[in-house]
């Protein structure tokens, strides 16, 4: 009857139909008992007023019955937190990575990817990281959602039990492109994913694109001419644009290595018109400067 994508889908599901099955059994019912008591006992019907003594049974009734059943609303809820808080030892780590505005995967061989890769029926256990700001790791159809906090480890763990692919989203507001942090996770027969996880990546002609995608420099800057928070990198090699001075003073430039440097380095201080200062922030320390280069020859190669 419920969904059994994921070892948690089942309980969930379990829970929430049972906690809005109770509700709107006592919703109809004490809206039915609402109705009747008001016509039954209407000014015609019941002319004259009494006053009714308490009821021990019915008082017991009323007490006992609902405490049963908020006890067993939290037993199906704590049930599924204990199995969602308990992961197994031999559970597949992958390192999860939020920041604004996309995943990354990395697996124990140091493969990393922007989608994640799972093989079915095996325990997987995500450490969760943030590079920013809090993100929310939500993947709806395994029924499993937990925060990423800057500085704060955090986990969580599943098992996929059918194959295919299912969305991952972002649940915590992380700013302008929070709604585009998306992304899948493929659930893959166990020879499928060995196969997967041994295959050699294929090299790029630019280690530079690499560097970009790990960065999530894409979330921002696009590749084909699309306006995001910052400028486009199509066709951004030698590109005439007005860049904005400290002291406010407007200015062409073409854009060459010397700007993009300094744009890696000091992002917020020549920022292009009518892009917003502090969207960014200084990649000098994040990349080395031989990383910098191969950055700018991807760039250059963006015609
Ligand atoms: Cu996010």
């Amino acid at each position: 009857m419920f969904s059994n994508v994921s070892n948690f889908s089942n309980d969930v599901d379990y829970a929430l139909a049972m906690i809005i099955g109770i509700s709107l059994f006592f919703l109809v019912g004490l809206t039915l008992i609402m109705i009747y008591f008001m016509w039954r006992y209407d000014h015609k019907r019941n002319p004259k007023a009494t006053d009714i003594e308490g009821h021990i049974g019915l008082e017991v009734l009323w007490t006992v019955v609902p405490t049963i059943l908020v006890v067993m609303m939290f037993y199906w809820g704590y049930n599924g937190y204990l199995k969602m808080r308990t992961a197994p030892d031999d559970a597949i780590q992958i390192k999860a990575t939020g920041q604004m505005w996309s995943w990354s995967f990395e697996y124990p061989n140091g493969r990393v990817t922007d989608t994640l890769v799972v093989p079915l029926d095996k325990a997987v256990k995500l450490d969760l990281f943030s590079k920013d700001v809090i993100h929310s790791l939500y993947i709806p159809a395994f029924r499993i959602k937990e925060d990423m906090v800057p500085g704060r480890d955090n986990w969580m763990w599943f098992i996929a039990q059918q194959e295919g692919t299912y969305n991952i989203l972002c649940a915590e507001y992380c700013g302008d492109r929070h709604s585009y942090m998306i992304s899948h996770v493929d659930v893959l027969p166990v020879e499928d994913y060995e196969k997967w996880y041994n295959a050699k990546e294929k090299k790029s002609d630019y280690p530079g694109l690499a560097l970009l995608k790990s960065n999530a420099c894409m979330s921002c800057h696009s590749v084909d001419g699309t306006r995001l928070v910052g400028p486009s990198f199509l066709g951004i090699w030698g590109r005439k644009e007005i860049i904005v001075l400290e002291n406010g003073v407007e200015k062409e430039i073409a854009v060459e290595k010397e700007y993009l440097m300094r744009s890696l380095n000091e992002p917020n201080v020549e920022v292009v018109k009518t892009y917003s200062k502090g969207m960014m922030q200084s990649y000098k320390d994040v990349f080395t400067e031989e990383e910098k280069e191969q950055i700018i020859d991807y760039l250059k190669s963006l015609k």
